[in-house]
């Protein structure tokens, strides 16, 4: 090495002054005086350049480049021995390519660069060798070696001696087909991870039709490299599956054929419970995937397995029907497959008139304008040539699109980056351009619309609620002046001319008070559901009542402590024989409960719960209640543990619930339901009786006021979101506490029947003064209750 170096650096030095030479001699034919000097300084500039910058390279300050690649030798095939590290023909393979690598890269330019390179696999068909070698590049060459160079370097060599067989070994021994040179710039933390795997390194060439299983590492290594390959035009798809509810691996996937960090699609830390499955794509037919193990368990913590599935074609022609029903959906191809790195659709939309545009509906998923060219790292979307960035959230989010001149729309979403993220898919449907919200507000920052002056900021810049006359009010038509709802359609005249009791008997324009009978007309009476009196024309607003009814109760009680039948739906959520959080029993087998109560990893498995009905004593068993397994627990999507947003938890349990006196669902409200300000309703639970105490014995019941939304925001600074709803006492004194959480707020209705209005979430103590109650508002997470259960 030092041999060549020095050779290197006398031809360096010498060339460079010659050429000044050269060009200075050429000058002094005619200008001689001028000619000497320009001599003498370009020797005083070589001089300074001797003594100032010229320093031998192996002295200077250098820097390591790491190249991965692989290249294809024509006269050699590969056999399955070669994929086994461990066996010989493995080992005389890889030792003779890894001695040509070397070869090949000192017979050029780079020669006196070389550190050191490693062939670490093979792969099928003619052979195919990966490698990974490392350059030592002098700091002031530093700008010169750049990727495109070696590459160039590298290619030419091996074009121009592949057709002189040369002296060198390399050249006689391996027919190395140049253009099968693939390199990739690659750091070192990569060959840090592709060495970590090389006592692991499996290839497997997946077919069509075929699922492949992988085995996690075993005792012998604690990290292995897959490099999986299929056939032309596939992709390939890998599918994970979580067996265990905790674990520590690690995993990394890879859209190359090496772990090059550049190349990463995603990793994956830990079994994830928001993500039981997940499934990622390649953009072509390679993928490799670094596994890592924290401890050595017998059982891989998920199930791995891969497969090549056929790229898709992702440009669709839509043609949209004259209706305002949700139409379709678009989606990344695989859905809900990651998608892939290199995804590129094109849908083309056809509107029947230019009085509609379209609204696409995402799922925790937004949409946002980039104000800087900067590459969007969830997915580029151009919509009729407008540049957005979407971005994982967890809300939903609507991007309105109007159709101005023409027709047709045009939307595109491409990856432009390597690493990826969730599938994404919007539903599609019409909107009418001259009235995008019928009877309720179009919230502009999130394209939804929302109940105008309900009382509740909905759009998350407040614009809902601002200019109301009447806030959470029944306005009456002569004069303006408000009056409670409660006062609406109750026989009795509010309003100077009586518009209160106007048309409580027929259909009304829909609003954010009416409640929509299942033939879609609307009605202006209050909460008309199962009050027992038929107000619907279809009596839809009558049907599917068993519920909230008390049973008749043996004597007043006025303590804290309730009477057994007086909450039939209150539920006790138990692991282990111990009472962690109430539930509420909503309809046959579906009990509803926080979802912060399942939080803790350790509480996270539904096997773990079990789920007493009928009960009342927290010490002893009595005659009545029922205990049920549970088969199936869903936490809201949009479940935010730190903002406690969309509290709730759906259990499904194992065997049907029979209803009795003492069983029976609590009755769910109308989305419309208006729970007023001020309204007495009760909270149950086996929780606290002080902040820090125990959990009582006998099921507790406490009556709190309901609290408008503006001054419990006031309250707790704003951290009050429409999904919550507050109750209490400005006082304090009566409140929820530890082991309550996920408990009914229930309200009765004048017609006896009791409504779930919310479930025990949050608080700042329990009953401190001016820190109400926080509860989870039912009537804004019913759409995704009314899914999950059906
Ligand atoms: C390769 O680089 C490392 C780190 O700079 C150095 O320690 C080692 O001696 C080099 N090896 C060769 C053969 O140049
Ligand atoms: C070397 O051979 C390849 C194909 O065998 C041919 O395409 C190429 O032109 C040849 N190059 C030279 C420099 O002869
Ligand atoms: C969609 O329509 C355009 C013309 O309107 C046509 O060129 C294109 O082939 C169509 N694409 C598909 C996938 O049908
Ligand atoms: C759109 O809204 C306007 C204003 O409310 C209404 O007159 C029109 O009939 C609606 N158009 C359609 C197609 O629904
Ligand atoms: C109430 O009705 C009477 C008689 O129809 C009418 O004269 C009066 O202006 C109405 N009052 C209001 C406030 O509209
Ligand atoms: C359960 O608790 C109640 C009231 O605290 C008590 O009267 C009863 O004796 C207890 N029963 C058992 C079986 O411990
Ligand atoms: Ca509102
Ligand atoms: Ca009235
Ligand atoms: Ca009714």
């Amino acid at each position: 090495m030092p041999l060549i170096e020095a050779e290197e650096q006398e031809e360096d030095s010498s060339s460079l002054s010659n050429d000044k030479l050269e060009s200075n001699s050429h000058h002094c034919l005619c200008y001689v005086p001028l000619g000497i000097a320009l001599l003498v300084l370009a020797g005083a500039a070589a001089a300074t350049w001797y003594f100032l910058d010229y320093r031998p390279w192996h002295l200077e300050p250098s820097i390591l480049q790491f190249y991965c690649g692989s290249l294809q030798v024509l006269n050699r095939w590969y056999s399955p021995d070669l994929g086994q590290v461990e066996s010989r023909a493995f080992w005389l393979e890889s030792a003779k390519l890894q001695n040509t690598l070397k070869e090949l890269i000192r017979a050029t330019e780079l020669g006196r660069y070389y550190n050191s390179s490693t062939v670490y696999a093979f792969g099928e068909g003619a052979l195919t060798f990966f490698f990974w070698f490392t350059l030592q590049i002098p700091e002031s060459q530093q700008k010169e070696i750049t990727a495109e160079r070696v590459n160039t370097v590298l290619h030419q060599e091996l074009s121009t001696s592949f057709n002189s067989s040369g002296s060198l070994s390399y050249q006689t021994e391996y027919r190395v087909n140049p253009d099968s040179l693939v390199l990739l710039e690659s750091s070192v933390k990569d060959i840090a991870v592709l060495k970590s795997t090389l006592g692991c390194y499996r290839y497997s060439y997946v077919q069509e039709d075929d699922i492949l299983r992988l085995e996690g590492p075993d005792y012998l290594a604690s990290s292995c490299l897959w490099h999986l390959r299929g056939p032309k035009g596939y992709m390939i798809k890998l599918h994970l599956e979580w067996t265990l509810p905790d674990c520590r691996d690690r995993l990394a996937m890879y859209d190359a054929a090496g772990p090059l960090e550049k190349h990463l699609i995603t990793s994956i830390y830990g079994c994830s419970r928001q993500e039981p499955i997940v499934e990622i794509l390649s953009s072509g037919p390679v993928m490799s995937i670094v596994w890592k193990k924290a401890m050595y368990s017998y059982f891989d913590p998920f199930i791995l397995s891969a497969q090549a599935v056929p790229l898709k074609a992702c440009e669709v022609n839509i043609t949209l029907r004259e209706d305002l029903e949700l139409q379709g959906k678009i989606g990344t191809p695989h859905y809900p497959s990651y998608y892939s790195p290199n995804t590129q659709c094109t849908w083309h939309m056809m509107v029947p008139s230019l009085d509609y545009g379209v609204t696409l509906w995402f799922d925790a998923y937004a949409l946002s304008r980039q104000k800087h060219d900067l590459p969007c790292t969830q997915g580029q979307w151009i919509i009729q040539n407008r540049r957005l960035c979407g971005l994982r959230t967890l809300q939903a989010y609507a991007e309105r699109i109007p159709v101005l001149s023409s027709a047709d729309i045009t939307i595109a979403f491409t990856s432009q980056i390597s690493l990826t993220g969730p599938g994404v898919q919007a539903t599609y449907s019409l909107y009418n351009q001259s009235d995008p919200c019928p009877g309720e507000f179009l919230c502009l920052v999130n394209g939804l619309c929302v109940p105008a002056c309900d009382g509740i900021k909905d759009c998350p810049n407040g614009l809902d609620e601002r200019n109301c006359v009447c806030p959470a009010k029944f306005q009456c038509h002569e004069d303006s002046t408000c009056i409670e709802f409660s006062r609406v359609c109750n026989q009795q005249l509010d309003c100077v001319n009586g518009s209160d009791e106007e048309q409580c008997s027929e259909g009304v324009p829909c609003g954010p008070f009416t409640y929509r009978c299942e033939d879609g007309t609307c009605l202006k009476k209050p909460n008309p559901l199962c009050d027992s009196i038929a107000d619907c024309k279809d009596l839809s607003d009558e049907k599917r009542c068993d519920c909230g009814m008390q049973a008749p109760l043996s004597r007043i009680v006025g303590s804290l402590n309730s009477v057994e039948g007086e909450w039939p739906w209150q539920a006790s959520l138990q692991v282990r024989g111990r009472h962690i959080c109430g539930g509420t029993l909503i309809a046959d087998r579906w009990v509803v409960s926080a979802a912060h109560c399942f939080q803790d990893e350790r509480l996270a498995s539904p096997s773990i719960w079990t789920v007493y009905l009928g009960k009342y004593f927290q010490n002893a068993t009595s005659h009545t209640e029922v205990s049920f397994k549970v088969i199936r627990l869903f936490l809201h999507p949009y479940y935010e543990e730190d903002s406690h947003d969309y509290d709730v938890a759906l259990l499904q349990l194992d065997h049907p619930v029979i209803i009795s006196p003492l069983i029976q669902p609590i009755c769910l409200p109308a989305p419309s339901h208006f729970f007023e300000p001020g309204l007495h309703c009760w909270i149950t639970g086996w929780g606290a009786l002080k902040e820090g105490g125990h959990i009582s014995n006998i099921l507790q019941k406490v009556d709190v006021q309901l609290i408008q939304q503006n001054i419990c925001s006031e309250a707790y600074h704003y951290m009050i979101t429409p999904r919550m709803l507050c109750a209490g006492y400005y006082k304090g004194k009566k409140d929820a506490c530890q082991g309550d959480s996920g408990g009914p707020l229930a309200c009765k209705e004048p017609s006896g029947r009791w409504f779930l209005a919310g479930l025990v979430s949050w608080g700042m103590g329990c009953a401190r003064p001016n820190n109400y109650g926080v509860y989870t508002r039912i009537t804004q997470v019913l759409g995704w209750i009314k899914q999950t259960m059906s």
